[in-house]
């Protein structure tokens, strides 16, 4: 077969890289999908890879897109630009939320995100579910078409007072999930804590940008972290905590991931880039800084890239929340609004796998194969994405190649999102994304989009893959040690 023209495209002469394996070889692309490796492949069209990493499109696994807050405020990225910004940083697919606000059934939310994204996104896109109203037709009805339709992964919020679920209402939904294969998700802070502290800082005079990360202390995290975790162990139900952002709260990740539990955990960059001394600049600057959890410290920093090396964190997203420093976001209550007042989030789709490579990789602190696996694999195989995060005969041809070399300084003029700022503005980062394809097409290339909005499809994800974390029923729920009442699955 060597030597025939047989293949759509063929990227040659690259350096390939997967979660497991380095090697050279050519990558033979036809329908879409991935048919051949090898060397010497030839095609219709060739890509030259030579000099260059050739990695799984990057899957953004947590992001804000067209989304708006339960206060009504919009994020001024849509699936269009949102996806775009992703891609140029070398996604080839993302998994935005589709926001349940109370009083909306699910299946309206999740066709209100349909006619959201259709026709608009340049990357293969799902969502994830955010339950805030979980009815008994939600949890009967819905959450069982959701998953259906193929959205297998539902996220529920412990703080913020128009959605979070109570101790109940969480286990009603893992329950449901582990019901059906799907992942629970948990933005974990203690709300008492957060409008205790708030209010009395408010109460003091304390409103500028910077007391927003007073008022979410580490605890409040690790309280959280910690009944999350146990509901879960509870019904013996899979959970993934995103965002963790202390040490305390990965390592309770840690802990029970070690004891068998079906727990996961996800780290964002801005942990472990940022700190909340940025959060004291002049005037308003702080709030584009603003995000919750909030900005820790280096030692938080610190403990955080040893997570991340030693398997607690098996995500790591950008949580792209953008709000425009302007009155349609960040300032839409005034240039004096108080730190509860200012919309809680920042930008970085377009940053994350860059900063991930030129601090990680490129200062030797992760592998490129952990690279590999934190930019892509890992939210392929735990969010149900079977056809995608890994360069194999049979998946589809979703590709990033890399330029280990180039050498850029972020500005926020040269991100292709919606916004008027960057967090990571005068960063320099070594090593840069230059063509990403999604099934076989070139979506960006010579620094161009090549793709109109609507190349991304839909992607219907499975159930959740929960090989080799045995996890155990509490001897309260199970009938050998219950007096034999069945009451949970
Ligand atoms: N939680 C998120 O996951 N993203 C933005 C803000 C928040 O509270
Ligand atoms: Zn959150
Ligand atoms: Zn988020």
């Amino acid at each position: 077969m060597q030597g025939e023209s047989i293949f759509d495209t063929v990227i040659t002469g690259g350096t390939v890289v997967t979660a497991s394996d380095t090697f050279n070889a050519d990558i033979g692309i036809s329908g879409g999908q991935i048919t051949g490796l090898g060397l010497g492949l030839t095609g219709r069209d060739t890509i030259d890879a030579t000099g260059k990493l050739v990695l799984p499109g990057g899957i953004e696994a947590h992001c804000h897109i067209a989304q708006e807050s339960a206060t009504g405020g919009m994020t001024s990225d849509d699936y269009r630009s949102g996806s775009i910004s992703a891609a140029f940083g070398g996604n080839s697919c993302f998994v935005p939320f589709a926001a349940q606000h109370r009083g909306m059934g699910v299946t309206e939310t999740l066709d209100l995100y349909d006619s959201r994204a259709e026709g608009s996104s340049v990357i293969d896109y799902g969502y994830h579910l955010i339950v805030a109203d979980p009815t008994e037709k939600v949890l009967t009805e819905e959450l069982p078409a959701a998953f259906a339709r193929g959205v297998t992964s539902f996220k529920v919020f412990m703080t913020y007072d128009l959605m979070r679920v109570d101790d109940r209402q969480f286990l009603d939904i893992l329950t449901v999930a582990k019901t059906h294969g799907a992942l629970t998700m948990v933005h974990a802070e203690n709300n008492g804590m957060i409008s205790w502290i708030s209010d009395r800082l408010l109460a003091a005079g304390h409103s500028a940008p910077r007391y927003h990360a007073p008022s979410h202390p580490a605890l409040a995290e690790a309280e959280a972290i910690n009944r999350a975790i146990s509901l879960a162990k509870l019904v013996d139900a899979a959970l993934l905590i995103v965002h963790v952002s202390t040490p305390e709260g990965a390592g309770l990740v840690s802990e029970a991931r070690m004891a068998g539990a079906k727990i996961f955990g996800e780290t964002c960059a801005q942990y472990l880039f940022l700190t909340r001394e940025d959060l004291d600049r002049p005037g308003m600057e702080g709030a584009k800084f603003m995000c919750s959890p909030p900005l820790r410290d280096v030692p938080t920093q610190d403990a955080l890239w040893r997570h991340l090396q030693a398997g607690t964190f098996s995500v790591f997203s950008s949580d792209h929340a953008p709000y425009r420093f302007d009155e349609t976001g960040k300032l839409a209550n005034g240039p004096d609004a108080t730190f509860k007042q200012i919309a809680n989030g920042m930008p970085g789709i377009g940053l994350r796998l860059p900063l991930l490579f030129s601090e990680g990789v490129g200062k030797g602190r992760i592998t490129l194969q952990q690279f590999a696996a934190l930019s892509s694999s890992n939210a392929a195989r735990l969010y149900g994405l079977d056809q995608k995060g890994s360069i194999a005969i049979g998946m589809d041809a979703d590709i990033a190649i890399w330029d280990p070399e180039e050498t850029r300084t972020v500005t926020a003029e040269d991100q292709h999102d919606n916004m008027d700022y960057t967090p990571f503005e005068g960063w320099q980062v070594t090593g840069w994304p230059v063509t990403v394809l999604t099934r076989g097409q070139r979506v960006i290339d010579g620094g161009k989009l090549q793709v109109e909005p609507g190349h991304g499809r839909y992607v219907a994800r499975s159930r959740i893959d929960l090989t080799g974390y045995p996890g155990h029923r509490a001897p309260e729920l199970d009938p050998a040690t219950n007096f034999g009442a069945e009451i949970a699955p």
